[in-house]
């Protein structure tokens, strides 16, 4: 058995340089709640889908790391029972238990990579915790170590945001701005913190992608665009219900990797849903972003 499966229509668009965009799975199990977990999944495929390119979600299926689910093992993520979150490090413990995994943004570049995936879409990057010395995302060390263009909306608003960005820094992974000269703040568009590189048209991100692997860098990009506007939160009402969602989690006692889901879940109860509207929106943007990227690099790369 191979130790990733692809699904067979997959198997050949990978082969022949067409485009594909992976797409994880913990967003879906871990991190909206039900029913709206179903619409980001509609949404993000159908949009990788009308930039011509094919979505790809990634998970552990009953112990098999996959590329590409069927319609029946996305409908068994989606109801999520059973279904455990999976960062890089936990893929082999997810392997040698059977179990079901939802895959995060680490673990879903990770796999993607090892096929030869390149583009990647999600919401947000995990990254540097607040108040919580050590507990740093695996998604930081995995962009460092995993040539992919990652397309997202920042790192999650519950993050510490500068220590994130001054994290990339050091690990050598390039952020560049589409259509945008400040780091989004996921729900909203503002952080305050400046982008050293932006560009306003896909054939510039190619061609930065381009020039890192040429230079046999093996980091990621991480492209960042922000939430639509019609959906973007303030960036004051976006920071209150984190302060206050971070203290109901000390209150509670959460910590490890359950910490990101309680979070994202106390801050869409604080922000009454408007929080999940703009998660599920630019969750379809970023998608459409990376579609249209995989779209042109394919051209590149098969020219
Ligand atoms: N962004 C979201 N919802 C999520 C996540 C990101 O809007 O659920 C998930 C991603 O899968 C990301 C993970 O990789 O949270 C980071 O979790 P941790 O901090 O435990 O590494
Ligand atoms: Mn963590």
């Amino acid at each position: 058995m191979p130790p990733i499966r692809l699904l067979p229509a997959l198997e050949s668009a990978v082969r022949d340089h067409r485009p594909v965009v992976a797409l994880e799975s913990s967003v879906l199990a871990q991190g909206l709640p039900i029913p709206q977990n179903r619409e980001a999944a509609i949404g993000m495929t159908n949009a990788v889908a009308r930039a011509g390119a094919l979505p790809a979600i990634t998970a552990v299926v009953a112990g098999t790391p996959a590329v590409g689910l069927t319609d029946d093992e996305l409908e068994r993520f989606l109801r999520r029972e059973g279904v455990r979150k999976v960062s890089a490090r936990d893929l082999p413990a997810a392997v040698l238990k059977r179990a079901d995994g939802a895959t995060t943004v680490a673990a879903s570049i990770a796999l993607a990579s090892a096929v030869g995936i390149t583009v990647f879409a999600t919401g947000g990057i995990g990254g540097v915790h607040r108040d919580a010395p050590y507990d740093e995302s695996a998604d930081l060390a995995e962009l460092a170590r995993t040539p992919m263009i990652v397309v997202c909306a920042g790192a999650k608003s519950i993050l510490d945001l500068r220590a994130t960005w001054e994290r990339l820094e050091s690990m050598g992974v390039p952020v560049v701005g589409y259509r945008t000269d400040e780091l989004p703040g996921f729900f909203s568009a503002e952080t305050g913190i400046k982008l050293d590189c932006r560009v306003d048209d896909v054939a510039e991100i190619v061609g930065l992608y381009r020039a890192h692997r040429a230079l046999g860098r093996m980091q990621s990009i991480v492209v960042v665009q922000a939430p639509p506007a019609e959906h973007a939160l303030a960036r004051e009402r976006v920071e209150s219900a984190v302060a206050r969602a971070q203290m109901d989690a000390r209150r509670d006692g959460i910590t490890g990797a359950a910490v990101t889901p309680y979070l994202l879940a106390a801050v869409t109860r604080l922000t009454d849903g408007s929080s999940l509207a703009a998660n599920l929106a630019l969750l379809e943007r970023n998608a459409a972003l990376a579609g249209e990227i995989a779209t042109m690099y394919s051209r590149a790369e098969t020219r």
